[in-house]
C-alpha cells in the first residue's frame, strides 16, 4: 500500500508556542527568539502503529492580520492541533472561535483534534488552571487534552502521534487495508455458506 500523507494545522493565538513546538518535533530544536510566522511548512516521516506515514505540517500565523488564509487551511487540514499558553487565559478561550470555524468549514463534528497547553515549564506563571483546560476539552467531545513545554520537548511527539493516530483511524474507515476487507468480505461469505446449509 502506498504511503499515506496526512495534512496537520498547528493552530492557536500569536506568541502561544505553535513554531516552537513544530520544530521540536520536526528538527529537535529549540529556539528562544520570538519571530512571528506568516505560514511555514514542513514534512516529516514517522512510523505509528507500524504504518510508515508522511506528516505534512502547516505551521500557521496566529496574529489576526494574517488570517485570512485560515479557511484554505482548514479545508485541506485533516488534523489540528489547537494550542494555547498556560500562562494565557484568552489564548485558551480564542480557541473556542478557531474549534467553531473548523467544524463549520468541514461540515463534521468529529475532526481529528489535539487541545494543546503549552510553556508547562513555567508553573509559576500559570494562569489557567489543568481542570479548567481540560474541562474545556471535554466540553468539545473529549479532545484528548496535553500540556507541553516546547522548551523542554515534554509531550511534544505525543500531541503529534495522537494526532496522527486521530487521522489513521478516520481514514481507515474511508479506505479499509485491502486485508481487512478481504476479511470482511471472507467472514460475509461464511454466514451466507451457511444460510445455504
Ligand atoms: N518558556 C517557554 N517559552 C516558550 C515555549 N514555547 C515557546 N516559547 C517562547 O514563546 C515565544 C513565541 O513562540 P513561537 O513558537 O514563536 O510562538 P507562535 O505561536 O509560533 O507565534 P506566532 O507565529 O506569532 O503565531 C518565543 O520567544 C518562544 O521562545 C515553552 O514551551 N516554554
Ligand atoms: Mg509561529
Amino acid at each position: 500500500m502506498s504511503q499515506r500523507e496526512y495534512h496537520i494545522v498547528v493552530l492557536g493565538s500569536g506568541g502561544v508556542g505553535k513554531s516552537c513546538l513544530t520544530a521540536q518535533f520536526v528538527q529537535n530544536v529549540w529556539i528562544e527568539s520570538y519571530d512571528p510566522t506568516i505560514e511555514d511548512s514542513y514534512r516529516k516521516a514517522i512510523e505509528v502503529d507500524g504504518r510508515h506515514v508522511i506528516l505534512e505540517i502547516l505551521d500557521t500565523a496566529g496574529t489576526e492580520q494574517f488570517t485570512a488564509m485560515r479557511e484554505l487551511y482548514m479545508k485541506t487540514g485533516q488534523g489540528f492541533l489547537l494550542v494555547f499558553s498556560i500562562t494565557s487565559m484568552s489564548s485558551l478561550y480564542e480557541l473556542a472561535e478557531l474549534r467553531e470555524q473548523i467544524r463549520r468549514i468541514k461540515e463534521d463534528d468529529r475532526v481529528p483534534m489535539v487541545l494543546v497547553g503549552n510553556k508547562s515549564d513555567l508553573e509559576e506563571d500559570r494562569s489557567v488552571p489543568r481542570p479548567r483546560a481540560f474541562k474545556i476539552s471535554q466540553d468539545w467531545g473529549n479532545v484528548p487534552y496535553y500540556e507541553t513545554s516546547a522548551r523542554r520537548r515534554a509531550n511534544v511527539d505525543e500531541v503529534f502521534v495522537d494526532l496522527c493516530r486521530q487521522i489513521m483511524i478516520k481514514d481507515q474507515r474511508r479506505y479499509p487495508h485491502p486485508q481487512l476487507k478481504e476479511t470482511k468480505r471472507r467472514k460475509r461469505k461464511k454466514r451466507v455458506d451457511c444460510t445455504i446449509l
